[in-house]
């Protein structure tokens, strides 16, 4: 609570619902010139009497969610990844090779890849390449095997 007299302000001293100007729980004081100041939560703006705090847009060009999307909420902010990473602040790379049937698996940032072993092809080396397409039995039938 906050009692402030002076400067045109005067709050809540005789009003029924006595309310500090300082929003979502902040404390008040006043401080000894007359003005005061709100003591804030975290997540809230001292500068805005605690308002909530736009953690998305703090800093024009970086987002706090590294690799993934911001969304701000009341006190909070929440961070939904891309596909390929994961953590609070989306910062931290999945690493898909420890659940990946794949034969030599590359982990790299935000990714993966598949590295097929000879004779056999697709995203995780699971198609058998048909080694008759390029016709290699001049007079012959070609029969391709696994
Ligand atoms: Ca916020
Ligand atoms: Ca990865």
């Amino acid at each position: 609570m906050c009692m402030l007299e002076g400067r045109g302000l005067k709050i809540a001293s005789h009003s029924s619902t006595r309310s500090s100007p300082c929003k979502n729980g902040g404390t008040c004081s006043v401080k000894s010139d007359g003005s005061h100041v709100c003591k804030c939560y975290v997540g809230f703006n001292q500068s805005t009497e605690c308002g909530d705090m736009d953690e998305c847009n703090m800093v024009s060009d970086r987002s706090p969610c590294n690799n993934g999307t911001c969304v701000n909420t009341q006190g909070s902010f929440s961070c939904f990844c891309n596909a390929g990473y994961q953590g609070k602040f989306c910062r931290d790379d999945v690493d898909e090779c420890l659940d990946q049937s794949c034969p030599i698996c590359v982990n790299t940032p935000g990714s993966y890849s598949c590295q097929c072993t000879a004779g056999y092809t697709g995203p995780h080396c699971q198609m058998d390449v048909d080694q008759c397409d390029s016709s290699p039995c001049r007079h012959g039938s070609c029969v391709n095997t696994q």
